[in-house]
């Protein structure tokens, strides 16, 4: 299977291509991003293109050259990026899509592409949020999603194209900072306290997000499109979760470890403003019964794994320093 990968260097793309290259082999994986500086060691091991996932003929030619039969759209700008930046959220969350769905629909190839918790809005249920409910978000990356799952059902509808996806919630991880969302405070944490022994946070102490680890967010993008397609009602856009907690919760966590950690809080009145639009939990009772999700992590095993990783990586580079 020859896959291709846009927003490839990307927090979520730049380790999903060592569990694909793992499992279908190094020359198997075709990544693609927009930056033309990718990490050396990231693109070592196999193909790197740079390329804006808006401009159709650059992809398919690249497509039709590595005999590609499945894409996992990556590319985006996330929350925070896109309330700044409205105009280009618009043009790359939902033009970005459409072009790779013309493309994908001219080589037959299937489709993942993450929706997010940012799919919902203020009047969605907050907790437990249902798979299917009332979705009207008020933040413009929050459009293109609920725009994104739409294109995505109407493909599969109108043209038998194979399209998948998950909504995921805040992902944590230890390799390639988030690139601008609301829950990004939940992994600047980790860092800072490894380093500092305290973090200034920008939400509430006391609001509550969906959460999942790095590990959890690739087995499900590999589990679904792996899925049996006889099984899928719903297709695109499955509810997905792991755990649910607020910054104060993961601050306790945090001082079973490191017990002098301090959280002080200075709230961006954007961010707070979205992080209120969401919901507080997710219920992915679909992703479990259609395609046997079940995540591994919760926030205890998380923060031990996370700040185990952190403080080995940087003890290793004052090492490397002195
Ligand atoms: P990211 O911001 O870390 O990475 C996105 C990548 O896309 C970047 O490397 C960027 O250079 C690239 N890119 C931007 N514009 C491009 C363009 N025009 N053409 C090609 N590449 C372009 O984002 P991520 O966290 O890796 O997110 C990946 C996907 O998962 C996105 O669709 C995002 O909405 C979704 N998602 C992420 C999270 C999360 O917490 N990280 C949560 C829910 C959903
Ligand atoms: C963001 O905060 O924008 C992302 C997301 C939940 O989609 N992490």
């Amino acid at each position: 299977m020859q896959i291709l990968l846009t927003g490839a260097l990307g927090q979520l793309g730049s380790e999903l291509v060592g569990a694909l290259r793992e499992r279908y082999g190094d020359r198997a994986v075709v990544l693609t991003d927009v930056r033309s500086d990718p990490e050396p060691e990231l693109v070592a091991a196999g193909p790197y293109h740079a390329v804006d996932c808006r401009d159709g003929e650059a992809l398919l030619e690249i497509v039709r050259r590595y005999r590609v039969k499945r894409i996992y759209h990556l590319a985006a700008l996330l929350s925070a990026v896109a309330e700044a930046r409205p105009d280009d959220a618009w043009d790359i969350n939902v033009n970005g899509l459409r072009t790779v769905l013309e493309v994908a629909r001219t080589e037959n190839c299937s489709v993942f592409t993450p929706s997010s918790i940012g799919a919902f809005g203020p009047n969605t249920p907050k907790d437990y949020t249902p798979q299917d409910t009332i979705q009207r978000p008020t933040t413009v990356y929050g459009i293109t999603k609920v725009s994104g799952e739409l294109l995505c059902d109407y493909y599969y509808r109108r043209y038998g194209l194979d399209t998948r996806g998950v909504r995921y919630p805040g992902l944590i991880s230890n390799v390639t900072p988030p690139g601008g969302g609301t829950t990004d405070y939940a992994v600047d944490i980790y860092y800072s306290a490894v380093r500092h022994k305290r973090y200034r946070c920008f939400l509430k102490g006391d609001t509550y997000l969906d959460m999942m680890y790095m590990p959890d967010a690739i087995k499900a993008a590999i589990d679904i499109m792996e899925a049996d397609p006889a099984r899928l009602r719903h297709r695109n856009a499955f509810n997905v979760t792991a755990m649910s907690f607020c910054p104060e919760e993961q601050a306790g966590y945090i001082r079973k470890h490191i017990p002098e950690f301090e959280i002080t809080y200075d709230i961006d009145p954007v961010r707070q403003a979205i992080a209120n639009s969401w919901p507080n939990t997710l219920e992915d009772y679909a992703a479990r019964v259609e395609w046997g999700w079940e995540p591994q992590y919760d926030l205890d095993a998380m923060t031990r794994d996370m700040l185990t990783v952190l403080s080995k990586r940087f003890a290793a580079e004052e090492g490397g320093q002195s």
